[in-house]
């Protein structure tokens, strides 16, 4: 069984310290999916990379983050372990059909709907190691200062290039991260593609082989983890 250790504090702790802004950011950690390109072994966002489980990563930065006011892990059937060790560390944990991750957020907004335009979500998945609550926090930045309801954030496929990374899926000459940003409203949203050339936004944990990959471009960039 893996223990938190990295922070002394509870998840209460954090969420009670955390500054109310003009706007309420709710964090979904998308940590539902088969998992199928990583292999049957065990569930993805607990696969260690060093040494540290995927979703243990995610939660750490947007802990770090200082303009979260509530953070929830949206895990399925698929994920029961995952579940499991996200309530015994003090995350609140959704429970979500496992239809797929469209339908799933489609379900979690239905369940969290509040029509309030103030209160926000920004969704993430489970398998980015390297995200930051820095990075987190500028692009809550640039949220705020855009007119549009809903933002993708995404990274330039010439980026990818650059960095010997494969991106699962193109549109044009981007890459979506897997962070975006959302009203809390059941409706079509316009949205505003902020591209970021971020290492930390380009990788993503889906075999086993993108763990090799992980640590030749940790080793080129200089990055320790
Ligand atoms: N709750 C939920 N999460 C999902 C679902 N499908 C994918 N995810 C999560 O979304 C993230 C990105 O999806 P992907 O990389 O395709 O996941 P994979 O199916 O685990 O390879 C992962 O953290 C998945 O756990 C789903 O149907 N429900
Ligand atoms: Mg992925």
């Amino acid at each position: 069984m893996y223990t938190w250790s990295k922070k002394e504090t509870s998840a209460k702790e954090i969420i009670k310290s955390l500054k109310i802004c003009d706007i309420m950011v709710t964090a979904i950690v998308m940590a539902g999916g088969k998992g199928t390109r990583m292999g049957k072994i065990s569930e993805k966002p607990l696969k260690k990379v060093f040494g540290i489980p995927l979703i243990i990563r995610v939660l750490d930065a947007l802990s770090d983050s200082n303009q979260i006011s509530e953070i929830l892990v949206a895990t399925s059937s698929n994920t029961p372990k995952t579940a499991e060790l996200i309530r015994e560390i003090g995350f609140n944990v959704i429970n979500t059909p496992g239809d797929g991750y469209v339908e799933d957020l489609q379900y979690i907004i239905s369940k969290k709907y509040t029509n309030e335009p103030n209160e926000i979500l920004l969704t993430i998945t489970s398998d980015m190691p390297l995200i930051k609550g820095k990075t987190i926090d500028k692009v809550l930045l640039e949220y705020r200062n855009c007119s549009k309801p809903a933002m993708c954030i995404a990274v330039p496929l010439d980026f990818f290039l650059e960095n010997n990374l494969k991106p699962s899926i193109v549109y044009g000459d981007s890459v979506p991260s897997g962070l975006n940003i959302l009203r809390s409203n059941n409706k079509q949203q316009d949205e505003e593609v902020l591209m970021l050339r971020k290492i930390e936004l380009a990788v993503n944990i889906n075999s086993c082989e993108d763990i090799v990959v992980l640590e030749e471009v940790l080793n080129k960039n200089g990055i320790k983890i």
